[in-house]
């Protein structure tokens, strides 16, 4: 796996996802064929099957009565045409999608400024900024790529200031000059403060507000705010304030702590309300940026794939731009409202109302708050249908259709990323088995519900094609998603299609936006927007007393369907884990490396305790991606009450309240196999790393015989064990080995498993040899967990080469471990080790 170093996105890095991809292409889990009701059918079937079952649910119920649930990761050649089948034809805008949960926020706040959904900057305007803010975005972790881009700009320009503002000090911040630890749901208040502090400095730009509505009211809804809200210092708040105005080259930069929350769209404008009085936005270096989080967020905004948006950044609400879409189309019948936005749409599917739902490209089972009602939801729904590239998801398991999806590396067509960069992503292997594009799917059934002409595409540039046609008509009401100029390219021209960015028109192209106003509004200014900090809507109190943030870990994306399958991304954080402050520790009485049991008004789940001050007091944060395939007991979005922001019907993810306790573990373990095994105790966590897989364990009864637990366990009922046991102490070991070679091996105590995991994992498929000591010998040193992902290199390698004297700076411990050179995402963490070790020889 290389990076193309002509790419003006990446310019050939990757991340350490990216540089595993090749781990994860393997066909041993993939969804090739169709299946009904489990079992395996032809197209035909499966996809009559389909359409009738809509066409049945219309019939009888009405267009609303069914439902498409999509995703931000489908290119926008698939997402073009599930839009215009369930907007143009079924006549329902009951189409959702993933991206509810990521960029509505910005969506929402963009069009209430802007007029549109404009991202006004590019990549570039990081690199020549002199002040980077980042907030509630780790870009070290969720964006590497963009990340290195900054961290070499700060190398190449000492002088670069960056601010991070997020309330846990994550991987990015040690990169910043100043961390805003800000009370998690208050970045209105000090955005507010921000804005009085810019007029009070003298750095509202007087001449741009020409270009702006709104300035007095807004400046007087920020000046009854006094910062409290934040529980951040004084001082901290001027220190940001100062740098802020007087540094006219600023970006502000975010993501998801801004979009997912109640008041995730006043966030959005609380932060544009600043770069436009100051008139900072859309020159070089300057202005917000909304860095989206899926690889086609942005083209799913662009084909209008949410449930109040038209193609190309139409409007569903305006007649004028229906009749449009309509008229191009020659589509039968469009909806005059706003479909279902995700959160309704499901509580609809609970209550029966959707009879039929699609859901492609997403696994809402895991992802959606309240996630255990969700499924319930899905599981209750008449008819099902799952388009997706393997059958092993929550979601897919409650299917009644399974559609086998090509996956990225087969698929074909175009996405585009923050920037407005539209790269056309290119098949490297045929499809496998029977599974066929997205967009081939859904067109079929377009046709068999009986709209042969509609849909009768055959390859992805027709559509392409279709939508830059439709653009035109979308500039012609004055809109900013302009791409006229790429009508017509045909197959040749889309297939050696550069990144480019939009708009492209048939006049040319521009950088960027609103640098001499020019907004998408209906009088062309900008509107400042008034808003005011609200808490989020789940309180703490005592039931409750804890604030349960949620988010992203390094080398996992998401539910995990992908990266699980590659050992060396499972290495970096190997189970779902719970931050907890030091102190609320103690209070609680939770030990290092044991379990919590986390309880919130709508669920449970079982977390490892990771203790440590990177969150503060009252604060715990736990990652997204564990599922009841890798630990049942960690889905933590059965933690998320569904609070939605009011305008965006964003949820409130990271932010919901929770009780914690240290769970009553009886016992402890950690079994190593060859092949998958299956757990049935009260806590489990599976994982496959090189060599096999393993699985952290725990349960509340000791099991009388530990040898017949081990076989169920391992599904080993013959092969030769070897044991050690004290049961008075709680100690079994045992090693399972057929033909002399060690396949599976458990390690049980009362406390946590001690042991090293690498080097009991290395010792699967080899000849047993002292497996039960658990450590390595003298003579073999043991690497440690990974802790650079894309050169492999263990934490105790680094480590050696730091102690050595070998290593003394990041670039140093590269030069010798080769660790940190590639993405860099660890760099973060070798710098803590290095800050570390330094501390502890400068102490003795
Ligand atoms: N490794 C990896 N990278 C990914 C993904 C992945 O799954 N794995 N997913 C991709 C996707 S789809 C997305 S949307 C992006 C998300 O990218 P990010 O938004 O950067 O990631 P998150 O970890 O969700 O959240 C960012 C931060 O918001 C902080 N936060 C929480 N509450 C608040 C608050 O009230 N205010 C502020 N200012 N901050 C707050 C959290 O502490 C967290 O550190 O990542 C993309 N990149
Ligand atoms: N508490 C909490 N919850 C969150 C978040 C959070 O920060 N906190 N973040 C939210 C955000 S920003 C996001 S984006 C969501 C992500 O949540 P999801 O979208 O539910 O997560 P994924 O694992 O990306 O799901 C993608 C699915 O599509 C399948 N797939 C992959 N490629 C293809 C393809 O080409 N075609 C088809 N048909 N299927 C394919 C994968 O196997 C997988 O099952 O989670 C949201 N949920
Ligand atoms: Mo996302």
């Amino acid at each position: 796996m290389r990076g193309d170093p002509d790419h003006p996105a990446n310019y050939g890095r990757l991340c350490s996802k990216g540089v595993a991809l090749g781990e994860t292409m393997s066909l041993n889990d993939r969804l090739l064929a169709p299946r009904v009701n489990g079992a395996e059918t032809g197209w035909d079937d499966a996809l009559d099957l389909v359409a009738d079952r809509f066409s049945s649910a219309i019939a009888q119920h009405g267009p609303d009565a069914v439902a498409f649930y999509v995703s931000g990761q489908l290119l926008t050649e698939d997402y073009y045409v599930a839009n215009k089948l369930m907007k143009g034809f079924i006549g329902s805008a009951n189409i959702d999608t993933n991206s509810r949960l990521c960029m509505a926020s910005t969506v929402a706040g963009h069009k209430r400024a802007f007029g549109t959904d404009t991202v006004p900057g590019t990549y570039e305007d990081i690199e020549l900024a002199d002040l980077v803010v980042l907030v509630g975005s780790n870009l070290a972790w969720c964006h590497p790529v963009l990340y290195q881009r900054l961290a070499q700009a700060k190398v190449d320009r000492p002088e670069m200031r960056v601010v991070v503002i997020d309330p846990r000090r994550t991987a990015t911040c040690d990169l910043a000059d100043l961390h805003l630890a800000l009370e998690s749901g208050s970045d209105v208040a000090l955005f507010n403060r921000l804005l009085t502090a810019i007029h009070e400095g003298g750095a509202v730009d007087a001449d741009y507000l020409r270009h702006v509505d709104g300035f007095d009211a807004t400046l007087r809804a920020a000046a009854s705010e006094d910062g409290t809200a934040t529980n951040l210092a004084e001082r901290d708040i001027r220190f940001f304030c100062d740098l802020w105005v007087r540094t006219e080259k600023v970006v502000t930069v975010f993501s998801q702590g801004v979009n997912q929350s109640t008041s995730g769209t006043d966030k959005v404008n609380a932060i544009l309300n600043c770069h436009l009085a100051t008139g900072r936005i859309g020159r070089p270096g300057m202005g917000p940026l909304s860095v989206t989080g899926q690889p086609n967020a942005m083209g799913g905004r662009e084909v209008g794939g949410l449930a109040n948006a038209l193609a190309c950044h139409m409007d569903l609400a305006e007649p004028a731009h229906r009749d449009a879409v309509q008229a191009l189309w020659n589509a039968p019948a469009m909806p005059h409202q706003a479909g279902l936005k995700a959160v309704d749409l499901f509580d609809r599917v609970a209550d029966g109302t959707i009879k039929a739902l699609w859901i492609i490209c997403t696994n809402p089972a895991v992802s959606m708050p309240e996630a255990d009602r969700v499924r319930d939801a899905i599981r209750g729904c008449d008819f099902v249908v799952v388009s997706d590239v393997t059958e092993r998801t929550d979601t897919a398991q409650l299917a009644h259709v399974l559609l086998p999806a090509t996956g990225w590396a087969e698929k074909d067509g175009t996405v585009t990323n923050s920037d407005r960069t539209i790269s056309r992503q290119r098949a490297l292997l045929p499809a496998p088995g029977r599974a066929r594009h997205d967009w081939d799917i859904l067109a079929d059934v377009g046709r068999r519900m009986g709209w042969p002409e509609a849909f009768n595409y055959s390859h992805p540039s027709q559509i392409f094609d279709e939508h830059a046609a439709l653009s035109s008509v979308a500039a012609g009401f004055g809109l900013d998603f302009d791409i006229s100029g790429l009508r017509a390219l045909g197959q040749e021209g889309y297939d050696a299609f550069p990144p480019t960015r939009w708009p492209v028109t048939l006049a040319g192209t521009i950088e960027r936006f609103y640098a001499d106003g020019g907004f998408h509004t209906p009088n062309g200014r900008a509107r400042m927007v008034p808003v005011m900090a609200r808490a989020p809507v789940a309180r703490t109190g005592p039931r409750f007393p804890f604030r349960l943030n949620t988010g992203r870990i390094r080398d996992q994306w998401h539910t995990m369907t992908r990266t699980a399958k590659a050992p060396r991304l499972n290495q970096h954080l190997g189970e779902p884990f719970l931050q907890v402050h030091p102190d609320d520790a103690a209070t609680l009485g939770i030990e290092p490396a044991t379990l919590v049991e986390v309880t919130s008004p709508t669920g449970r789940c079982v977390l490892r305790a990771s203790i440590t001050d990177r969150v503060t007091r009252g604060q715990v944060f736990a990652p997204i991606h564990w599922t009841a395939q890798t630990a049942p007991t960690g889905r933590v979005d059965a933690l998320v009450a569904s609070a939605v922001d009011p305008l965006s019907g964003q949820p409130e993810s990271k932010a919901a309240v929770v009780a914690l306790a240290p769970f009553a573990a009886d016992w402890f373990g950690f079994a190593v196999s060859t092949t998958a095994l299956k757990a049935d105790c009260a806590y489990w966590a599976r994982s496959k790393g090189t060599g096999g897989w393993r699985a952290e364990l725990a349960g509340t009864t000791t099991p009388g015989d530990w040898e017949a637990e081990a076989r169920r366990l391992f599904d080993l009922p013959d092969a030769a064990c070897q044991s050690i046991s004290d049961p008075s102490g709680g100690i079994a070991r045992l090693a399972f080995s057929q033909d002399g070679l060690l396949v599976a091996a458990l390690f049980v105590s009362r406390a946590p498993v001690a042991l090293s995991r690498d080097h009991l994992a290395a010792q699967l498929g080899q000849l047993l040899d002292a497996p039960l000591a658990g450590r390595p010998g003298a003579d073999r040193p043991d690497p440690g967990p990974a802790l650079c992902a894309c050169m492999n290199v263990g934490r105790n390698t680094i480590l050696a080469a730091i102690g050595s004297g070998e290593a003394a700076t990041v670039a140093e411990v590269g030069a010798c471990t080769t660790a940190g050179t590639n993405c860099g995402s660890c760099r973060p963490e070798i710098a803590a080790l290095l800050e570390r070790h330094q501390m502890l020889t400068a102490a003795e």
